[in-house]
């Protein structure tokens, strides 16, 4: 066979394109017909942070580029599927993944090839640039509000479930952008997104969770966090407020960039949701909720922002039925999902709505906050089909002992040396901010 007439596959899942990617594809151009098989986010986020521009847009760079003859998609990691149907005489590869989380998928693309003859080619990898090194020019760079908005809806389509823990400072925003573990059983994992809380954000001013911080002060403090970070934000707006001033507050959030506004059924003075005392506190008409929904949705810009409604009944005492009711009509006037609370130790009523919202012919995706459940596992909300999880206030909670022992600890000494160990080293933190 005459060398243009070989198959030469490539897979990609990059969207910032460096030297490195043009000599893979260059190589594999020399040796016949280029067919690229581009990563879908779902496959993506299987082994790393989404990256910046969706597939969509990623398609058509790749596809412009002189030595690339056809585009598919990949939609796992492991490569099989697409090598068995193509039957490539040629892969080519950066020899970067003989080590680390993509070891196995090259030892398996090796196995599939050898049974029809094909072969593995590999590139030494451009050392100076490295995908970790892009990925911290983009966080120094900044994202944009467009950019950043529009990962939420990515990361839903993309995982089983989105992973979302409060921030309340750029310190616990950095914390959040930057840990990425690779467990035992060579899962990647991450946190997705960040939940901005109407609590945390009270505590951290030392006011109580009632509406006491308004919401110019909240979004400004939200804006030192979206300066140092990448990831998308859920913003809990408490009940919205009044309906005359939701269009100003989604506005806002669309600017920054925010992703979805949490809007809960709750009416009056505010109180937070966890207190057992829920005297006073009531809940909205579902036909005043409802105007709340549509002057959200009717204020976004972008399809890309969500409302979420949050229900409150199981919090209230009321029925999952009640519930139930209530997400059918919110989420036909307009929510884009559903956020289900309760404080129960167990998840039960959360599983018995859950169990019934999915069959909903208006179903929505599910939203759950296991603060009080909390022994409950991601993988029992998957199987229960919860599609967000939001860990609501757990750094904020974290760095309260930690202070209180310090302080205890020099006042008690009447110097600090006695604590040093159990703090971070100031060229620790130097290093974090520079
Ligand atoms: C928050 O984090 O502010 C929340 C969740 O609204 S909860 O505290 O459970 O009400
Ligand atoms: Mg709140």
């Amino acid at each position: 066979m005459k060398k243009n007439n070989k198959i030469v596959y490539v897979a990609f899942a990059d969207d910032i394109l460096h030297k490195g990617h043009f000599n893979i594809l260059k190589k594999a151009s020399s040796l016949g017909k280029v067919t690229v098989g581009l990563l879908t986010d779902k496959a993506i986020a299987t082994y790393r942070t989404l990256p910046y521009k969706d597939y969509k847009q990623r398609e058509l760079a790749i596809k412009n580029i002189k030595y690339v003859n056809n585009v598919i998609e990949q939609d796992t990691l492991d490569y099989s599927k697409n090598l068995k149907s193509i039957k490539p005489h040629f892969v080519v590869h950066g020899d970067d993944w003989k080590k680390g989380i993509q070891k196995n998928t090259r030892k398996n693309v090796i196995k599939i090839l050898k049974s029809w003859g094909g072969k593995l080619i590999e590139i030494p990898y451009e050392k100076n640039i490295s995908h970790l090194k892009v990925k911290e020019k983009i966080i120094e760079t900044g994202t944009t509000p467009d950019i950043r908005k529009s990962k939420l809806k990515r990361l839903i389509k993309a995982k089983k479930i989105v992973r979302v823990l409060e921030s309340h400072s750029a310190l616990s925003g950095l914390i959040i952008e930057n840990l990425k573990i690779i467990n035992k059983s060579k899962t990647f994992l991450e946190f997705d997104c960040m939940w901005s809380s109407s609590l945390t954000d009270s505590t951290l001013r030392g006011k109580p969770d009632n509406q006491s911080v308004d919401i110019s002060s909240r979004i400004d403090g939200l804006t030192d966090i979206l300066e140092v970070t990448t990831k998308p934000v859920i913003f809990d707006s408490d009940n919205g407020g009044r309906i005359e001033h939701i269009k100003y507050t989604v506005k806002s959030l669309e600017r920054s960039g925010v992703s979805a506004i949490a809007i809960e059924d709750k009416k009056g003075l505010k109180k937070n949701s966890l207190f057992k005392n829920q005297k006073g506190v009531s809940q909205d008409s579902i036909k005043d909720f409802c105007n709340k929904i549509k002057a959200a949705k009717n204020s976004r810009i972008s399809d890309d922002f969500m409302i979420i409604a949050r229900i409150e009944s199981l919090i209230l005492g009321k029925s999952v039925a009640d519930a139930l009711s209530r997400a059918n009509a919110y989420s036909k006037a307009g929510a884009d999902a559903i956020l289900i609370h309760s404080k129960k130790k167990s998840p039960t009523e959360i599983f018995q709505f859950t169990r019934q919202w999915v069959k909903s012919k208006n179903f929505k995706p599910i939203v759950a906050v296991p603060s009080t459940y909390s022994k409950t596992t991601e993988k029992e909300l998957i199987k229960n089909g919860v599609k967000i999880v939001i860990y609501a206030n757990h750094l904020l909670r974290a760095s309260y002992p930690s202070m209180v022992e310090t302080a205890k600890t020099i006042l008690l000494n009447q110097r600090s040396s006695p604590i040093e160990k159990k703090i971070t080293p100031i060229k620790e933190i130097l290093t974090l901010i520079n």
